[in-house]
């Protein structure tokens, strides 16, 4: 037989346990972060928009380390794709989005390949202020 008192110690370690857990929880996305990562998110981000099978804005100039995010607000799936290789989303599902890190400076014309008559420019410039 379980005394009441046993009882109560089963449930204040239980409970700290599921504290513990839930903390190591929260804290899990953070520690996995790199430190490029976290430089990463707290970077400038552009967004593209994707509707009515068009590029939004058509011509785009972003810094280089700055991050473009296009968005598909159509009801069909949609590429952003470098005609050099500079990036590729691949597949961008309808309502969905793809994040790209701006590297190379140039001007990188793009279309989708779903679509080819989509295109639109993305023109990255140095990272150093002039
Ligand atoms: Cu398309």
């Amino acid at each position: 037989m379980i005394s009441s008192f046993e009882n109560a110690s089963v449930a204040r370690v239980t409970r700290r346990f599921a504290l513990l857990a839930l903390l190591a929880l929260c804290a899990l996305p953070y520690a996995s972060l790199t430190a490029q990562q976290l430089q990463q998110s707290t970077a400038v981000e552009h967004v593209v928009t994707i509707e009515n099978m068009q590029f939004i804005p058509f011509s785009l100039k972003v810094r280089a380390g700055e991050r473009v995010r296009w968005v598909n607000k159509d009801y069909f799936p949609h590429t952003a794709t470098a005609r050099g290789d500079m990036f590729d989303s691949k597949v961008i599902a309808s309502q969905s989005n793809w994040t790209w890190v701006a590297h190379t400076p140039g001007d990188h014309t793009y279309i989708c390949t779903l679509h080819p008559s989509m295109q639109a420019t993305l023109t990255v410039i140095s990272d150093t202020p002039p």
